[in-house]
Parts: C-alpha cells; structure tokens; sequence
C-alpha cells in the first residue's frame, strides 16, 4: 500500500497529517507538487516530491521514476504534459518510461483511468480541491497480484465512498 497526494499549496500541516498517519504502515509517500515548500524541507524525509508549476524552488526533480512494490511508479506534476487537457501527451512519456503507474496533479480533481499498460491516478487535491467533489483528498493505492485498489480518503482519513476504484 502506498499514498500519494498533491497540491498542498503552502498547507504544511495537511502533509505532516498524511505523513504521521502513514509513514509506518505505507511502502511509500508521493506529493505530485505545488507544495510551495521549499525543497530542502525536512518534512520531505521519505516523501517522493516532484516540481510544480506554483515552486519557484529549482530544488525540485521534474519527474521521477521509483520501484514500489515492484511496479514502476512514475511521478510527475502534470503541466509539462497539458495534463489539462487530457492524458495524451502524458501517456507518451509514461509509455516510453514503462511505467505501470502514472501519478500527477495539477488538475485538483480526482481521476483514475487506465490506458494501455498503464494506470493514471490524479489524487485530487489536499488543499484547494475543484470539479465535481468540493473534498479535499488524498489517495490510497492497494496492489494486489495484478489489480489495483484505488480509495480516495478525505482529510479525516476515512474512504470517500463514491472514489473507490479497482481495476
Ligand atoms: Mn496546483
């Protein structure tokens, strides 16, 4: 089981909340950007972060590409592949990187969908959520043989019942 979340945008607590409540019992932590942190915070001690297009610190990777679990995991904020506007460009490069799991934000909407190979997770947003669930969220991502759980938690860290995914 792993969590990844994004888009904090400068709510430092809502990331030491996650990170207290998992770091564990979760194989990893991923933030899909715009933390607004600075990146030499130590509240990034074993979270994967990756650039936003709102960080202005260049200490930040623009993707990364990490084992979990034994799958690829690929993160990356979103903008760089108009993430806006789809998952095409997106899932070019995930494509091209292997990744059997593609994260990203950006969007602060929840979206679970699978292209070819891959599996796409937005987590939504923890701070400043948009679209059709007015709830900020995180995500939670179970691996079992080849299917995956997918169960959004609001910040009460309870399942939000209507984004439970398997696939
Ligand atoms: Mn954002």
């Amino acid at each position: 089981m792993f969590v990844v979340m994004s888009d904090s945008h400068y709510d430092r607590e809502v990331i030491k909340s996650i990170k207290e409540k998992y770091q564990n019992t979760a194989s990893h932590i991923f933030h899909c950007g715009d933390s607004e942190l600075p990146s030499s915070d130590e509240i990034w001690k074993g979270i994967t972060v990756v650039a936003g297009n709102c960080d202005y610190d260049d200490g930040y990777p623009e993707y990364v590409l990490k084992e979990v679990e034994g799958k690829n995991v690929l993160i990356t904020h979103g903008h760089l592949f108009y993430v806006g506007l789809g998952l095409e460009h997106y899932s070019y490069f995930a494509e091209e990187k292997e990744a059997d799991i593609a994260l990203f934000g950006h969007i602060h909407r929840p979206v679970v969908q699978k292209i070819n190979h891959t599996v796409y997770v937005n987590p939504g947003s923890v701070a400043q959520p948009r679209g059709e669930y007015d709830i900020k969220m995180y995500a939670v991502i179970e691996i079992e043989e080849e299917q995956y759980n997918i169960s959004y938690h609001n910040l009460q860290h309870e399942p939000i019942p209507e984004l439970q995914f398997k696939l």
